[in-house]
């Protein structure tokens, strides 16, 4: 039994999801909810649970079992200290590829230490297997169905936002795209608690005879426009880049880690569209480029799903290139050369947003996580549905003239 959850009238709607989605947890996965006896009376910060590696490889092979018309778990590779980068795929006919569905990537726990990255994710995974078969529920109570979609206004104003979404929204996704979830890309640096993986490293250079360091950040490891950062070394710290011991340090060469090299194998055999790849904290959203503050073909496109998105959790879409008209070569916030997103989006053509959750490291707070988990419910049932055009809207939303 691993997270406790505290429900408060605040969180009152939560009761209802949980309520739904208990019979088939406790038949068979007995495993992540655990309700207090009686829901306190007055608000108390109980610290919240976060999935481990171990409970999650259960819960997730549990519900693969019992969702495998919809859901599938396999590896995509595994780590320096032997677990498995474990993909989950939801979607109708979920063992057959189907050409016609836009597949969307989600990320998380790139960096080991931040936790909601992947808790949101496996939140997801649940809410939508247990939430495909249910038919139009009125989720709050209220006598009123669907009355609050996810679209970040309380449509009905009972002072609560989102809570009695549309559960068609959850068929459309899972009938309509191909949705690959891998919630920890780098499990060793979860299960040690800390941002880099946990590869030895030999020098900066790898030529020591003996270990000098332990991790790579994975998150700097990505072969994109790797060479760029000797240009403006200050500009980048290339200093920390190329320092083995540092939280930063981004490997020996482009993807020379297992977790960066399972990413770029299964992106490169997957036909991928849209991708996000959460980390924490800060509330806040950033996309390419990431080595420089031009903006990419795609600007509009990428502001518009960003203004969206930024609707729904209330979180700020950074714009590199908010300096009036002007496009900067050195990037003015937080370049970081080697990031998923840069490699996604430069080499395989996928729209790729880095979300930042949550307001601080760790956020404990079991409300505020919780809160943070089903807001992104909102955020990724978003992206299934842009998914739909946005193969379209890449040659439509596309300034050829500013690259
Ligand atoms: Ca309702
Ligand atoms: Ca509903
Ligand atoms: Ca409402
Ligand atoms: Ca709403
Ligand atoms: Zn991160």
């Amino acid at each position: 039994m691993k997270n406790t959850r505290v429900f408060t009238k605040m969180f009152s709607s939560y009761i209802v999801i949980l309520c739904l989605v208990l019979p088939s947890l406790q038949a068979v996965t007995q495993l992540s909810i655990n309700i207090p006896p009686s829901p306190p009376s007055t608000l108390v910060i109980i610290p919240y649970e976060y999935y481990t590696y171990d409970n999650m490889t259960t819960l997730l092979t549990n519900l693969s079992q019992i969702y495998s018309d919809i859901m599938s778990l396999t590896s995509i590779g595994t780590t320096y200290e032997g677990r498995n980068i474990w993909m989950v795929k939801l979607s109708d006919n979920v063992l057959v590829e189907e050409a016609e569905e836009p597949g969307v990537l989600l990320m998380g726990a790139h960096h080991g230490d931040e936790k909601p990255s992947y808790e949101i994710l496996i939140y997801f995974i649940k809410y939508m297997v247990e939430t495909y078969q249910m038919e139009k529920t009125d989720n709050d109570k209220d006598g009123l169905f669907n009355e609050d979609p996810f679209d970040g206004i309380d449509n009905d104003n009972d002072g609560h936002t989102d809570e009695d979404p549309n559960e068609d929204s959850i068929r459309n996704a899972l009938s309509n795209t191909e949705l690959y979830i891998i919630p920890m890309v780098n499990p060793d640096g979860v299960v040690y608690e800390w941002r880099k993986n946990r590869e030895p490293n030999y020098g900066d250079d790898g030529q020591s005879p003996s270990i000098t360091s332990y991790g790579v950040d994975l998150n700097r490891n990505y072969g994109y426009m790797w060479n760029i950062v000797y240009l403006f070394p200050e500009n980048f710290f290339l200093e920390y880049l190329i320092d083995d011991e540092s939280w930063i340090y981004r490997g020996e060469k482009p993807f020379s880690e297992r977790e960066t090299q399972a990413v770029k194998s299964f992106v490169e055999i997957h036909d991928i569209s849209i991708s996000l790849s959460y980390h924490d904290y800060g509330e806040f959203m950033i996309f390419p480029w990431m080595h420089t503050s031009r903006h990419t073909p795609h600007e509009a496109l990428y502001r518009s799903i960003g203004e969206d998105m930024a609707q729904i959790n209330k979180y700020e879409l950074k714009i590199y290139g908010q300096y009036g008209e002007r496009e900067y070569i050195i990037p003015r916030y937080q370049g970081t050369p080697g990031s998923s997103e840069n490699w996604l989006y430069g080499e395989q053509g996928i729209i790729a947003f880095t979300m930042e959750l949550c307001r601080r490291r760790p956020e404990r707070s079991s409300s505020l996580v919780l809160d943070t988990c089903w807001k992104h419910v909102g955020v990724n049932l978003y992206i299934c549905e842009r998914a739909q055009t946005i193969e379209e809207e890449k040659l439509t939303l596309f300034d050829g003239a500013s690259n």
